[in-house]
């Protein structure tokens, strides 16, 4: 009985790594049926028991999982589809100038790490375009609150070490809009995974190479990184309006200070949180997004949240 890990795959071939090699494994039987919340039923990151069938190799087990990344397999369904599981890190990819920065979509995707207690870093790539002082006043934003930022360009290669350095021995996965450079960003880490990132890619109507397929491949520093499509509802997945606030680390640790234990930080007299925004002592873009996303989190209460059984 082997343990392997799901790099990618679809319907009922995955291809596993198990002891530095990769090969097929095959999903049958109980394992194949698809569970009335969940899409599929093994992801890129999962720990399978293999057994060998003749000549094949079979999932017999998914390891319980340590974490996991997933969206609602269609709007409006109460089905998740699953990203990726057992990640050590999320590494949140941004761009500047095209696409734009933009804090509201990172702002949910730390949120939602947050909750799901995976350790989040923050990229901005693109930064041969240079940086407009909103850029600067973001940046410092999220350092200030403790985030690690680390600014990159594929095209000059600036910092592409330190994201070499992070990703190294770990399970890494890239999460970012459409074009912000993630499967770029793999290639610099990696030239050998080209062809590869390649495969799993296709052209978009604009001409040109889009990730169709989350993928894990294995660095040549021993880490895995998870290269993901584009996702815009990832994240508003399992998400209670209410317990937002304990995600915005900076909102939590001045909740204490507000005058009702159970303030939300909305309009609330002697909320501590909205007199810091309004003094400048927390970042004012945050706070604005969390009401942002507080806001979609309530009016879907009904579609995207389900408490786990
Ligand atoms: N100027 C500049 N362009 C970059 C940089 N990194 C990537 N690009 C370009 O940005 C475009 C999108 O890059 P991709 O790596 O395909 O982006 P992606 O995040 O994988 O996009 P999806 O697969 O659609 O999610 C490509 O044309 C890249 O050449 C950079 O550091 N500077
Ligand atoms: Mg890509
Ligand atoms: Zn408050």
């Amino acid at each position: 009985m082997k343990k392997a890990l799901v790099l990618y795959g679809n319907g009922t071939d995955y291809t596993v790594s198990c002891e530095g090699k990769e090969f097929i494994a095959h999903l049958k039987g109980k394992l194949l049926h698809t569970t009335k919340r969940s899409h599929h039923p093994v992801c890129p990151g999962d720990y399978v028991r293999l057994e060998q069938e003749g000549n094949e190799f079979v999932m017999a087990e998914v390891l319980p999982r340590l974490n996991k990344i997933s969206r609602p397999a269609n709007a409006g369904i109460r089905k998740e589809q699953l990203i990726a599981s057992n990640i050590d890190h999320l590494l949140l990819v941004t761009s500047v100038y095209s696409p734009k920065l933009n804090t509201g979509f990172l702002d949910r995707i730390l949120a939602f790490s947050n909750m799901q207690q995976i350790d989040t870093k923050i990229i901005v790539n693109k930064i041969d375009y240079g940086l407009t002082d909103e850029e600067i006043y973001y940046i410092d934003g999220y350092r200030k609150i403790g985030y690690d930022v680390i600014e990159t360009s594929v095209q000059k290669n600036v910092n592409i070490d330190k994201v070499n350095e992070v990703t190294r021995e770990k399970i890494s996965a890239f999460v970012g809009n459409s074009g912000v450079g993630k499967s770029s960003l793999l290639n610099a880490l990696d030239p050998a995974i080209i062809r590869k990132v390649n495969e799993t890619s296709s052209y978009s109507l604009k001409g040109k190479h889009t990730t169709k397929q989350s993928r894990l491949f294995p660095l040549s520093n021993g880490g895995f990184l998870l290269d993901t499509p584009g996702i815009r509802e990832f994240g508003m997945w399992n998400m209670d309006f209410e317990e937002l606030k304990n995600f915005f680390p900076e909102i939590y640790s001045l909740s204490q200070n507000c005058r009702y234990q159970n303030c939300l930080h909305i309009n609330e007299p002697g909320c501590a949180v909205l007199a810091a925004a309004n003094e400048g002592t927390i970042p004012e873009f945050r706070y604005e997004n969390y009401l942002k996303i507080y806001q979609t989190l309530y009016d879907n209460r009904n579609i995207y949240f389900k408490k786990d059984k």
